[in-house]
Order: structure tokens, then sequence, then C-alpha cells
């Protein structure tokens, strides 16, 4: 889209779906302030927080991850693109987070080594914290030493890794049997995400569950906290 089009569009002119489809097309271009505004703008039409999550931004990311996978738009594209999607993701992270939410348990995540996604990880995150978890954030590039180390330090319940490419999901495996080897492997829950992922990937790694979104990784925490409190109460 060329920027003289852009001149000519006032975002709070637009329908919903208008709106949408523009901010697809913004996030596309990699412009914050657009999808910042665009992001305020549905949420004071009365657009439920997750709802603009999901709709504007995370389908407007699959747009921009279909190009480059196509080989239409490259890394400094991608990146100009990730951070729109974060300057919107900032906006709806307080709307996400329930204050005074009883604590459900506690959650170390972090991106796998030799991967530097971190948007999906950063979604799951703020979903869990929205759901009254607390959560450890490493960031990206974790080798299983910085896993261990958080887990221990900050006596989680929950461990959740994340990889969005094929050649390092397989470092969760490496995690997982470190845990084994150590004799820890029962005392964390374990649950993996990432596109290329599945849940076959996720048993064959030793995983307790793959977690297709944010949404399904809140809803399989509460399911198994829910589970460990019944076992130990029991
Ligand atoms: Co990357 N990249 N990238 N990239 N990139 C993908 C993953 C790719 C599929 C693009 C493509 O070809 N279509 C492809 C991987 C192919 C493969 O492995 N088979 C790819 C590639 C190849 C690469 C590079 C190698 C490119 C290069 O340099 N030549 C390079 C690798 C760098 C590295 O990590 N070492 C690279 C770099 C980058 C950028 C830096 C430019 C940028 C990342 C910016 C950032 O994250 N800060 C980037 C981006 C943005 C993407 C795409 C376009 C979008 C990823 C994303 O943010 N999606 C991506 C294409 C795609 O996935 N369609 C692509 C939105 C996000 C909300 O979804 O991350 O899936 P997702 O998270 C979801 C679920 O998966 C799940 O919940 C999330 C929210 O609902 N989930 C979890 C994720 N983690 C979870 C953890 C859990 C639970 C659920 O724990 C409990």
């Amino acid at each position: 889209m060329s920027d003289d089009q852009d001149d000519d569009i006032i975002l709070s002119e637009l329908s919903d779906a208008e709106l949408v489809e523009q901010m697809h097309d913004d996030l596309y271009d990699g412009l914050r302030e657009e999808i910042e505004e665009g992001v305020n703008i549905l949420l004071e039409r009365g657009w439920e927080p997750y709802q603009v999550l999901t709709e504007a931004l995370v389908a407007g990311m699959t747009i921009v991850g279909i190009d480059f996978r196509d080989g239409i738009l490259f890394v400094p594209e991608v990146l100009q693109a990730a951070n729109a999607m974060k300057g919107g993701m900032a906006i709806l992270k307080p709307l996400l987070a329930e204050t005074g939410a009883p604590r459900m348990g506690k959650m170390v995540i972090g991106t796998v080594k030799g991967d530097i996604h971190d948007i999906g990880k950063n979604l799951v995150a703020m979903m869990m914290e929205g759901a009254g978890f607390e959560v450890v954030d490493l960031g990206i590039n974790n080798p299983v030493e910085d896993y261990l180390d958080a887990l221990e330090r900050e006596q989680a319940d929950i461990l959740g890794m994340s990889a969005l490419l094929t050649t390092t999901m397989p470092y969760m495996k490496v995690v997982i049997d470190t845990l084994v080897d150590q004799g820890k492997r029962d005392e964390y829950i374990v649950l993996v995400g990432g596109a290329p992922l599945n849940e076959e990937f996720s048993k064959a790694i030793g995983a307790d569950s793959y977690c297709r979104d944010a949404a399904v990784a809140v809803e399989t925490a509460k399911e198994y906290m829910l589970r460990k409190h019944n076992r130990m109460s029991a």
C-alpha cells in the first residue's frame, strides 16, 4: 500500500470491518502509530481486548507470515510489522490482565535456544497474566540452564517453551530430557507451543501438552493446576 493512499484514510471514519482490513494493511506496512490508533478506536467502540488481539492483530500477522514464506516480504519488513504488532499489544496488555485475581500458579516461559521469535510467547505470557498466573518471562534464545535455573529459583509450577522454527523445536526435547535426567520432570507441568509444533510432537518429546494458541495455553494451564491441587488435597 502506498503512503499517498494511507494519507487520505481517516481510521475513525471507517466501519469496523473496513478498519480491521485497514489494520491488516497497516500491520503489513509496519505502521506502528496507525496500529495503536486502530486498537484504541476498536476498544472505544466496545470491542473486547481479546477480539481486537485475534481479529485485528494476529490475523494481520498471519498475512505477513504467508508473504514472508513466499519471499514477497523480507526480514526488515517483517521486523517492522512485528514492531507495529508490539505497539498494539502494549495497549491491550493491561486490559487483558485482571487486577486482584487470585494467583493461579506460576509459569516460567521462554523461547528456546537459537530462536528469537517472541511475539507468540509474549502473547501467551500476557494472557496467562490476565488469567491470574504469575509469569516469569525469560525472553528469547534460552539454553537449558536458563530454564532449569529459573524453575528452581522461582519455584514454578509450569514450564512453557516456545519455538517457531523447525530447526529449534527439537531443543525442547533437550530441556525435557535434562529434567528427566535430573529426576525433576514430575515436579513441573510442561506446556509447549509455536506454529510448527503439534500434539504428536509434544507427546514424542515428553511434554504434557501442546498449546495451539494463547487461549488454549491458559485453559490447559488451568486444567493442570486444578488437577495438581486436587492431587495435593486428596
Ligand atoms: Co521468522 N520465520 N524467521 N521472523 N517469522 C517464521 C516462523 C516462518 C514460518 C516464516 C515463513 O517462512 N513462513 C519461518 C520458519 C520456517 C520453518 O522453520 N519451517 C521463519 C524463518 C525462516 C525465519 C528466519 C530463519 C528468516 C531468516 O533469517 N532467513 C529468521 C530466524 C531467526 C531466529 O529465530 N534465529 C526469522 C526471523 C524473523 C524476524 C526477526 C524477522 C521476526 C520475529 C520478530 C519477533 O518475534 N520479535 C519473524 C516473524 C515475525 C515471523 C512470522 C512472520 C510471524 C511469527 C509471529 O509472530 N506470529 C512467522 C510466520 C508464521 O508463523 N506464520 C515466521 C504471530 C504469533 C501471534 O503467532 O508465534 O505462532 P505464533 O504464536 C502463537 C502460537 O503458536 C502459540 O500461541 C501464540 C499466540 O496465539 N504459541 C505458544 C507460541 N508459543 C507458545 C508457547 C506456549 C504456548 C503456546 O507455551 C506454553
